[in-house]
């Protein structure tokens, strides 16, 4: 059997395939407004091999020059990322169990041949809340460890509709994409597998966490 890391909880099937299908209907319209583009590491400017955009008052990028950051705008139109659609945020409300709205979702787009290398996302400033993330398309392998690069990992599928909540103390593991299983899905036409990863970036003002 199959145990994961403390923090980390995987829901197959949580979305249903209509809703899958109203969900890339919905990344689409991001796309238009905010076009996929290919991020590059820090120093070297080697590019990723996945393509990202965002939705959010917040997104993800990194560049050669500037490298991994949050910023408001997208780095080559340099237009405000489109807002985060109404169902990414009923997601997130009913699986999070954080009081606050997140700021970005980082939308990763895996070709076959793409994958992440083992990595932490530490460019939040907020590590209270949890990572909410949603696959659709073709399947992969996901790979999760610690907190420490070298402490053991356990590797497990990821298939379209499932959502993973990564919190507490998995928000710090390690977790990269080994492969796309091509061909595992007929939810995109032209293959591949789109990641969602909703976060907060910032901490909330102390006004917004009264209740
Ligand atoms: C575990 N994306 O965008 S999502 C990333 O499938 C990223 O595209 C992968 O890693 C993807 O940074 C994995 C699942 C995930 C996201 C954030 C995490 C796992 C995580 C943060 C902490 C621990
Ligand atoms: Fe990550």
């Amino acid at each position: 059997m199959l145990v994961l890391p403390k923090g980390v909880r995987h829901i197959p099937g949580y979305l249903t395939r209509d809703a899958q299908v109203a969900l890339v209907a919905d990344v689409r319209a991001v796309v238009e407004a905010a076009p996929f583009y290919r991020p590059e590491m820090p120093s070297t400017g080697k590019p990723l091999s996945v393509r990202m955009t965002n939705c959010g008052t917040l997104g993800w990028v990194t560049d050669r020059q500037a490298g991994y950051r949050y910023q408001a705008n997208h780095p080559e139109t340099g237009t405000p990322w489109p807002t985060i659609p109404a169902a990414l945020l009923r997601i997130w409300s009913d699986v999070s169990g954080y009081a606050h709205p997140p700021e970005a979702c980082l939308v990763n787009f895996y070709e076959p041949s793409a994958k992440m290398g083992l990595h932490q996302d530490r460019d939040e400033q907020n590590f209270d809340a949890p990572v909410v993330s949603i696959s659709l398309g073709d399947s992969c392998l996901f790979r999760v460890g610690q907190a420490r690069r070298d402490l053991p990992t356990v590797s497990f599928r990821l298939e379209s509709g499932d959502v993973v909540v990564l919190g507490g103390a998995a928000r710090l593991a390690f977790h990269g994409v080994d492969r796309i299983y091509p061909s595992t899905s007929g939810l995109l036409k032209n293959g591949g597998r789109i990641n969602l990863t909703l976060r907060r970036v910032t901490t909330p003002a102390e006004a917004e966490t009264r209740s």
